[in-house]
């Protein structure tokens, strides 16, 4: 194999690495089509000059999402044998070609050749002549190309080795995606080589100092706004200015001018400091409201456009993020850019992860070997070297995942001399020698707490480095894994954040699903499908956002939760700013009361200035806040007899570059009046005998089985008890650990059977069944009871645990159920669903912030959630009542006591459970509903901790009672 893949060089014959710069200069745009030949092993020999043989390939772009080869995803796995710098003999190799004119005003005196990012080793040829090679794939190289080019044509070769020794720091849990995946750039050779932007600000006398770094130091730098003109190193103190911050990202624009060449930059002023045990900017401590981001496209891969990444970043703000972890590499330049403008703090990640070295028990780990100290710098040094200019970047973080190492000294050392105005993040050694947090991932919420009160166990045998560990501040690298349906807890986690100073925020995993859309493939596709033997299946479907950037259920959940703003109401109206440093002057607060979930009045609330971290009393547009209304006294209380619900909600008062006026950033409900529930007086008629049916309140019945056949004359199956639900990532843990779906089937949950012993019509019909799984002694006992009630037909369900249910690992107090109801089928004509509840979106016991009381409609269909995976998804909680109804407006309603959460959809659990993709879920002929009193929590267990002891679903004797009755005319397949 060619050395220069294997060896331990970063690369050869780069120029230094120095500052993403907007130059003045002519550019050529070298992204595009570019010939493209597919190896499946390293061909010998340069790049064939010849004319035939070559295929087309976009650029930026990863060929084997182009046709060629295909994509591999591994979580932590090595997708080769671990023998470290070897690469395997198979080493998919991409060659690419293309032709380019020089301009014929293209300055005479000299080239670079610019590659944004390359995966994941390449070697470079211009006009036949070797120019270079390089590694590091999420890191610039570029190469003096000026001596080899000539007027007019020239040809351009360029190629790209899947594997290098490169791949043993780069097993990031991602799609591994070989090619040239960023921009391609010729740049006129520089005059302004590289800028240094320090502007710092003084929170005590408002004022900045600036001083730029630049080579040569002949420019001259302007700041036109701040009337300022200076030279390199001159240190310019600046009595007033305007700080920079994520939440007002204040930038200056200014020019570096040298030899005619102009460079933009843009200056935010602003100080990073460790102080106190905190991370502050601007002398004020820092809350990271966080996400990690991966770059992904669901056809694009790693080569995303710029919309894509300000689409990403609008998103964020709309959802009230205001940090990003750019896991686990450093993003495309342009990101980085966009934070600055649109207002994000940024721990900006090295390109370094060894995880799969988990294998080998860490021998051999990269980062731990001197011999790699080269290697692992240099790729420190791209990124800082790129990256320094950006006040959004105020943390560099060493590596993702790869143990202790002394390399990791090397890297430290150098960025803190190089940049000491940054603090600098390494999560996975446990000594934290080399960082200035302390940090864990997917932490438990007791932990947590520990955390906060530094009051956790030791973590470094040696005691001085130990007592430094303790004296850091805390932040979450990772939690709240949103695999499939969840993330649960994450109001938990934030109560724990919130509560302790220590404990300075932390990031969601992740951002965006990693499904990919290949040619011929409706579905989106993940580990496994291509029959690989060594993949991480569905684990790459973690994201607050679908693929396609459609936010997930998770992220808006998210967003109520850490929500700058928040409105309470104990004694009085409070509005409090939850920022750092803006006040609340951009919002603006409107309510709306309501009865039932319709508007009664509504208005603009007066609030004045509320100054970062102060909360101020606003006078309230009602009168009174109740607490809960005794039953059947709401009428006199109110008037009416329904519920009374004041909301307040914090709009934007005008246009953002992120969102439009009106976007709502906070909200809150309080109730008024609670609802009456008045009494339901049975009516008076008994069970009415038909041959083989009973008859009760428009309820027809098998006299044997006792089951509902037709309700109204519609005809319908069941309901019958419920326990099951098809298991969500959460609910399988990962990899078989903490996975309640394991202790569910030990519990026999999912093949339960149903035994009908007494069907007893009086006054009422009673139905008394015994539920129970094959090979074990454990039963539910159940009774149904059916009575007729004005205008319809009530349903009392209790519930009798019997035999052995044990306490399990996950709810050692007692055994658990996944979801406690009864299930029925009715025809698919009904389609339609109007609810007054929780919604709009679904929700769940450990997940339900973001559900707000109100009035809904929206199709079955609309009620799916279309996880990646199918599973558990679509629940709406505290639905009081619900309206299930055909084209013609006909159907049924369902009344809880008063609650219920609601299931509809057009296959059953079984179907969904078996279901691997969206598009193996086909409607029936039913719509199957689940009527439940309560569902479990959905936890984070798929990578975390399982939903807490306050969200589980114990086993327990239990009743409820729903009410349905006849809704529009005629029930929809009905027969007449
Ligand atoms: C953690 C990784 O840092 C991240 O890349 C991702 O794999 C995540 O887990 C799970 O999706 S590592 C894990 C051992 C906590």
């Amino acid at each position: 194999m060619t050395s220069y893949v294997e060896d331990l060089l970063p690369g050869t014959g780069m120029r230094a690495s120095r500052a993403w710069l907007r130059s003045s200069n002519p550019k050529l745009d070298l992204n595009g089509r570019w010939q493209f030949r597919f190896w499946p092993e390293p061909p010998t020999g340069p790049i064939a000059d010849d004319e035939d043989g070559w295929d087309e390939l976009e650029v930026p772009g990863h060929w084997v999402l182009q046709g060629y080869d295909r994509p591999r995803y591994t979580n932590t796995a090595f997708p080769f044998p671990i023998d470290p710098p070897r690469t395997p003999a198979a080493n998919p190799t991409g060659d690419h070609r293309r032709w380019f004119d020089l301009p014929d005003d293209w300055p005479r005196d000299g080239a670079v050749l610019r590659f944004e990012g390359v995966e994941s080793c390449f070697k470079v040829w211009v006009n036949g002549v070797e120019i270079g090679t390089a590694k590091g794939s999420r890191l610039p190289s570029e190469f003096d190309v000026g001596a080899v080019l000539r007027p007019g044509r020239n040809v351009l070769a360029v190629r790209v080795h899947q594997w290098s020794s490169g791949s043993y720091l780069e097993d990031q849990d991602m799609w591994w995606l070989p090619g040239i995946f960023r921009d391609v750039t010729l740049l006129a050779r520089p005059v302004v080589e590289d800028v240094f932007v320090h502007a710092d600000y003084d929170h005590l006398t408002g004022g900045g100092t600036l001083r730029v770094a630049v080579e040569p130091s002949s420019a001259r730098i302007v700041v036109p706004e701040l009337g300022l003109e200076f030279a390199p190193g001159e240190t310019v103190d600046i009595p007033r200015v305007e700080p920079w911050s994520a939440e007002v990202p204040r930038l200056y624009d200014a020019q570096v001018v040298a030899g005619g060449e102009t460079v933009d930059v843009r200056i935010g002023f602003r100080t990073v400091a460790m102080a106190d045990g905190l991370l502050t900017v601007n002398g004020r401590p820092l809350f990271f409201r966080g996400v990690n981001r991966h770059e992904h496209d669901p056809l694009r891969g790693r080569a995303v456009s710029v919309e894509a990444m300000r689409q990403d970043l609008a998103l964020m703000k709309q959802h009230n993020v205001n940090a990003v972890r750019t896991a686990h590499y450093p993003p495309h330049p342009a990101f980085l850019d966009l934070c600055d403008e649109l207002g994000l703090w940024v721990i900006d990640e090295c390109d370094i992860e060894t995880h799969g070295f988990i294998y080998t028990d860490w021998r051999g780990n990269p980062a731990d070997d001197p011999d790699w100290a080269p290697m692992m710098l240099d790729r420190m040094r791209r990124m800082v070297e790129r990256d320094k200019n950006h006040p959004s970047v105020i943390i560099w973080s060493l590596a993702n995942e790869s143990d202790r190492g002394r390399n990791f000294g090397t890297l430290a050392a150098w960025t803190r001399e190089r940049d000491p105005g940054r603090a600098l993040f390494y999560e996975r050694d446990r000594s934290y020698e080399f960082s200035d947090f302390y940090s864990l991932m997917y932490t438990p919420l007791d932990e947590l707490e520990r955390i906060g009160t530094r009051t956790e166990e030791v973590t470094v045998d040696d005691p001085a480095l130990e007592a430094r560990r303790r004296a850091l501040p805390f932040v979450l690298a990772e939690y709240a894994h949103a695999m499939g349906n969840g993330p649960g807890g994450l109001a938990d986690y934030q109560r724990v954040l919130e509560r302790y100073p220590r404990l300075q925020g932390g990031f969601v995993w992740e951002w965006i699903d990693h499904g990919l859309l290949l040619p011929g493939v409706t579905d989106y596709v993940y580990g496994g499908h291509f029959g690989e033997r060594v993949h991480g299946a569905n684990f790459c479907i973690d994201g607050l956002l679908f693929p396609d950037r459609t936010p997930s259920p998770g992220l808006l959940e998210l967003k109520k939760v850490i929500e700058p703003v928040r409105i309470t109401w104990s004694d009085c109206l409070v509005v409090h700013n939850l920022q750092t440093f803006g006040t609340l002057d951009h919002l603006e607060f409107l309510w709306v009361e309501e009865l039932d979930g319709v508007e009664v009045r509504s208005g603009r609330l007066e609030v004045p200035t509320v100054e970062a971290g102060v909360g101020v009393e606003v006078v309230a547009p009602v009168e009174a806040k109740a607490a809960s209304v005794p039953a059947g006294s709401a009428d006199r209380l109110a008037g009416s007899v329904g519920e009374r619900w004041l909301t307040v909600r914090a709009v934007l008062a005008k246009d953002q570059p992120w969102a439009a006026a009106g976007h709502e950033v906070a909200w809150a409900q309080f109730q008024l009046v609670a609802a009456a529930s008045p009494e339901q007086s049975a009516v008076p008629g008994a069970v009415v005998s038909r041959g083989d049916l009973l008859e009760v309140g428009g309820g027809e019945f098998d006299v044997r089985t006792g089951r509902l056949r037709r309700l109204f004359g519609m005809p319908v199956d069941w309901p019958r008890l419920d326990l099951w639900r098809a298991p969500t990532d959460n609910d399988n843990g990962q990899g078989g650990k903490n996975s309640a779906t394991v202790e569910w089937r030990a519990a026999g949950l999912d093949r339960l059977k149903h035994r009908v012993d007494a069907v007893e019509a009086g006054q009422e019909l009673v139905v008394r069944s015994r539920v129970a799984p094959d090979g074990l002694g454990s039963a539910v006992a159940v009774t149904y009871t059916w009575r007729a009630v004005a205008d319809g037909l009530r349903l009392t369900v209790h519930v009798v645990p019997e035999g052995e249910w044990q306490g399990t690992a996950i709810t050692p107090r007692c055994g658990s159920w996944p979801r406690l109801g009864v299930r029925m089928a009715v025809p698919a004509a009904v389609q339609n669903v109007r609810w007054f509840g929780g919604g709009p979106g679904e929700a769940y016991a450990d997940s339900r912030e973001a559900a707000r009381v109100g009035r809904y409609a929206c199709t079955v269909d609309e009620l799916q959630t279309p996880y990646v995976v199918p599973q558990e998804n679509g629940s709406r909680i505290d639905v009081r009542w619900a309206e299930l109804t055909d084209a013609e407006g006909n159907g049924l309603r369902v009344e809880g006591a008063p609650y219920f959460q609601l299931t509809a959809r057009r296959w059953t659990t079984e179907e969904l459970e078996r279901a691997r993709h969206r598009s193996d879920l086909v409607p029936g002929d039913r719509v199957h509903l689940n009527l439940d009193l309560a569902q479990h929590g959905l936890g984070s267990a798929s990578c975390g901790p399982a939903a807490t002891a306050d969200h589980t679903l114990e086993v327990a004797e239990r009743t409820f009672t729903l009410t349905f009755r006849e809704f529009g005319g005629q029930g929809p397949g009905t027969v007449p």
